[in-house]
């Protein structure tokens, strides 16, 4: 129970939900968002273009289609500028938009990869105490909750690993 970091690559895990960082359109990208939908198979698409658009700081759910995973949630995050255009705020409400879908479907064990901490230039070790620090909160507030945040990069990777004990306590 509680909060996890590893390093890897998320479509590979075998968990209630996987967290996707998408693009406001949902109709695919670059990075893991890539990553997902390449495993995920076309339905995913499909489905996403039901949906439509999702604004900034908020979430929508998907089946995971040929992934483990049994669901993705779809969250877009800020696209960082100089740190004056609300992008913490709107990172925060990602993982809270992530977490109460996670909480209404019952879900517990959930993967999440570094939201905004890619192509979207958010400064890594800020966006993974921002992370860590939603993370554990939500842990605290749900006992049976497993989450897990995924690094992909050694160097991010090694960031995290300082940042765990000073935030998950
Ligand atoms: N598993 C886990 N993490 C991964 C994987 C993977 N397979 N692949 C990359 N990462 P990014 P963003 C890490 O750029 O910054 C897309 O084009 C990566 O190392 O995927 O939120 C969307 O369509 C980084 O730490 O997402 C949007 O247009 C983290 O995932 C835009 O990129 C996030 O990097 C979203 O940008």
């Amino acid at each position: 129970m509680g909060v996890s970091i590893i390093k890897g690559d998320i479509t590979t895990l075998k968990v209630d939900a996987i967290v996707n960082a998408a693009n406001s359109s949902l109709r695919g990208g670059g990075g893991v968002d890539g990553a997902i939908h390449r495993k995920a198979g076309p339905l995913l698409d499909q489905e996403c273009r039901g949906i439509g658009r999702c604004p900034q700081g908020e979430a929508r759910i998907t089946k995971g289609y040929d992934l483990p995973a049994k669901y993705v949630i779809h969250t877009v995050g800020p696209i960082y500028r100089d740190g004056k255009r609300d992008e913490e705020k709107i990172l925060k409400s990602c993982y809270r938009s992530v977490l109460k879908i996670v909480n209404s479907q019952g879900f517990t064990t959930v993967a999440f990869p570094l939201i905004s901490g890619g192509v979207y230039g958010y400064p890594v070790k800020e966006a993974i105490s921002v992370a860590l620090f939603e993370l554990n909160a939500a842990c605290k507030q749900n006992k049976d909750l497993e989450l897990t945040l995924v690094l992909f990069k050694e160097e991010d990777y090694k960031i995290a690993e300082a940042l765990f004990p000073v935030i998950c306590r």
